[in-house]
């Protein structure tokens, strides 16, 4: 049995590549690991956030965290600043950090590249993000393509610190589906699907409405050349809807490339849209009904006490390895 550790931020309504590249994945891992699921909403104010929105997306998500099927009997579902332990040791692995590794970070880069106002919090994102997965002894990371950088990070500020102070962290690794691993934008379909795009064309939420999906995918830029082919480098936007078509359906992307030979992108977009709501449907009931209900908070309530049993004991012990505090003299 394996301990699995996977966080999402609540900036913004979930995206089908959030839904593809992590939260689907997570109900089948419960069954046989101890796994810890996170509403990371610490990582989200690296950037501003609005402070109504960021309640109502947090609690969003851990409904949404149900509805998929994760299910508090199994897993430890909480809410990231409910647990003091994860900024503190944040704080500790800032100070194993280098600031050079921190700046080469792609995703510091993305979000800092052409702001005015970058936040500290932006560039140490990453050891937080380790905190968050060394705390509980983490052997597997679950999370898209786009975070694996981040997960290297960790293992090698797990190392240094073991190495410099005393071996108390596990090493994690990251687990990175085959499909699924990166949807890109509708719109922009060389750049990733996500959930903080202005443009709402560019995205699929998990709770859109039917018609807006079929619209969406309707006006999912594509090419000129009309034929249904898997081609990364020359048909970016057909290939990205055939990883969506595959990771919603039981078909693999050779099969329903066979399956529209001959046919065009209207019928192929038209099918897409149906497999999507379809998928969704289910979902979309189940967070309705979870949203406003108090079991919601009760399972937060019981997840952040048992998360935090589990972090404040690799706090103490990291605390320790480093000498901070002291040691009471017995009388
Ligand atoms: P933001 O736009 O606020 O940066 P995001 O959409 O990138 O957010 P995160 O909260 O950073 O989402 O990521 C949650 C999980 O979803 C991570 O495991 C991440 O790897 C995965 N993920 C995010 N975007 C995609 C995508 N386009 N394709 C596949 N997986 C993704
Ligand atoms: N940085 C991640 C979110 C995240 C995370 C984590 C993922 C924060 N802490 C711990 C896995 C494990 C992202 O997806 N942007």
């Amino acid at each position: 049995m394996n301990t699995i550790f996977s966080g999402i931020q609540p900036s913004g309504t979930l995206t089908i590549g959030n839904y593809l590249g992590a939260l689907s994945r997570f109900p089948k891992m419960q069954e046989d690991n101890n796994c810890y699921f996170c509403i990371v909403d610490e990582h989200a104010i690296t950037v501003p956030q609005d402070r109504l929105e960021l309640r109502q997306q947090t609690r969003s998500l851990a409904a949404l965290y149900l509805a998929v099927g994760i299910d508090p009997k199994k897993s430890t579902l909480f809410i990231q600043s409910e647990v003091p332990a994860h900024t503190e040791l944040a704080w500790i692995l800032q100070c194993v950090s280098y600031v050079g590794e921190l700046e080469r970070m792609t995703q510091y880069k993305d979000k800092s590249h052409g702001q005015e106002a970058v936040s500290a919090g932006l560039l140490t994102y990453p050891p937080l993000m380790a905190a968050d997965i060394l705390l509980y002894s983490t052997d597997v990371v679950p999370v898209g393509e786009d975070q694996k950088q981040h997960i290297e990070l960790t293992r090698n500020l797990a190392e240094r610190f073991n190495n410099k102070y005393n071996d108390i962290f596990t090493v994690p690794e990251p687990h990175i589906p085959e499909q699924g691993a990166r949807i890109m934008s509708l719109q922009n379909p060389t750049k990733k699907m996500s959930k903080s795009d202005d443009n709402q064309k560019a995205t699929i939420n998990i709770l859109d409405e039917p018609k807006k999906i079929e619209k969406k995918i309707k006006s999912a830029v594509t090419d000129s050349e009309g034929v249904v082919e898997y081609d990364k480098e020359n048909k970016p936007g057909i290939t990205n809807l055939l990883n969506i078509y595959a990771g919603f359906s039981n078909h693999s992307i050779d099969e329903i490339v066979d399956m529209y030979r001959g046919k065009g992108y209207g019928e192929f977009k038209g099918d897409l849209a149906q497999v999507v709501i379809t998928a969704l449907q289910p979902i979309q009931e189940k967070y309705h009904e979870l949203y406003e209900s108090e079991e919601l908070d009760d399972i937060l309530d019981e997840g952040a006490e048992k998360a935090a049993f589990v972090a404040n004991k690799m706090l103490k012990k990291a605390k320790k390895a480093m000498g901070l505090g002291r040691v009471h003299l017995k009388r």
